[in-house]
């Protein structure tokens, strides 16, 4: 019996086997978890297909964040095959490359609210059109990064957006707590992913994340996996509107 062993959720934001989602997924699916995913668009689709399908997932289903028809469909289809379900991933984000580049003052208006819409408020709205298919018990979990409460270089209006993300994981821990539904987020260490090839200098954030942190190494998908996994399993049945580090110790340090 796997720690995951009869329980079944959806996983928002594999792009390729690279992405910290396919990190979780494989974790989940090792404890016995039945998965779903979703897609962005008919590219990504090519690439999230054969992932899905070498884990046993037959529920693969497109999904942009921004678009609230499709995200009501994803857990209309969900609660038709599956009746309930048990956990949802999160890990999706969005910026524009400029805005990730630029001085932080020249972001634009347009630019901060894809950023924001993408990013955080696609938390909201997912765990909406969830709630009507989540188990007591159920858990959700979303990833951040420590550009939320510190200025990292680039991160820029993701920064922004990340702050909103964790602050909307304690409001809806605290609506939904009541229902014995969970919601967390996991903070990693940079890695790098298509997503992160964006950031401007990322290279340079790996190398001193890898110099800094307390374990002197970067974090992997694993590493991220595996934490998301305990967030997601009974394990952590008492744990809610958590911002959970996984970057090896590198915030914990002052230099
Ligand atoms: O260092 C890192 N890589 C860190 C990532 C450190 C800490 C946190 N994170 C976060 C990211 O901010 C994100 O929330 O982890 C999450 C997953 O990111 P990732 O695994 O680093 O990146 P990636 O493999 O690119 O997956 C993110 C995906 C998108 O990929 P691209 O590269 O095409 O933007 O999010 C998806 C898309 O598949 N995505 C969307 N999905 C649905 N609707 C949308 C959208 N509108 N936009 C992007």
């Amino acid at each position: 019996m796997g720690l995951m062993t009869g329980k079944r959720g959806v996983i928002f934001g594999v792009a390729n086997d690279k992405s910290i989602a396919w990190g979780i997924a494989q974790q989940l699916h090792e404890a016995g978890a039945e998965l779903a995913f979703t897609y962005l668009n008919e590219s990504m689709e090519r690439r999230v297909k054969p992932l899905a399908e070498s884990l046993g997932s037959t529920i693969v289903l497109p999904c942009d964040v921004q678009n609230d028809d499709e995200m009501a469909a994803v857990f209309a289809e969900l609660g038709k095959q599956w009746g309930e379900i048990d956990f949802v991933v999160h890990a999706v984000a969005f910026a524009n490359r400029e805005d990730l580049k630029n001085p932080f003052s020249q972001t634009s208006r347009e630019g901060f609210q894809l950023a924001l819409d993408i990013s955080a408020y696609s938390l909201i709205s997912m765990t909406r059109y969830a709630i009507p298919i989540l188990k007591p018990g159920a858990s959700i979990v979303t990833m951040t990064y420590l550009g939320s409460v510190r200025a990292v270089p680039a991160y820029n209006v993701m920064g922004v957006a990340k702050a909103a993300l964790e602050s909307s994981v304690r409001y809806l821990a605290a609506e939904l707590g009541e229902k014995e539904i969970r919601v967390n987020a996991v903070s990693a260490g940079p890695i790098k992913t298509l997503a992160a090839s964006g950031i401007g200098g990322f290279k340079d954030k790996l190398k001193f994340a890898e110099e800094r942190a307390a374990l002197r190494r970067l974090v992997s998908q694993d590493d991220v996996g595996r934490a998301t996994l305990y967030l997601l399993s009974d394990l952590a049945s008492g744990v809610t509107g958590e911002v959970h580090y996984v970057d090896g110790g590198f915030s914990i340090v002052a230099g």
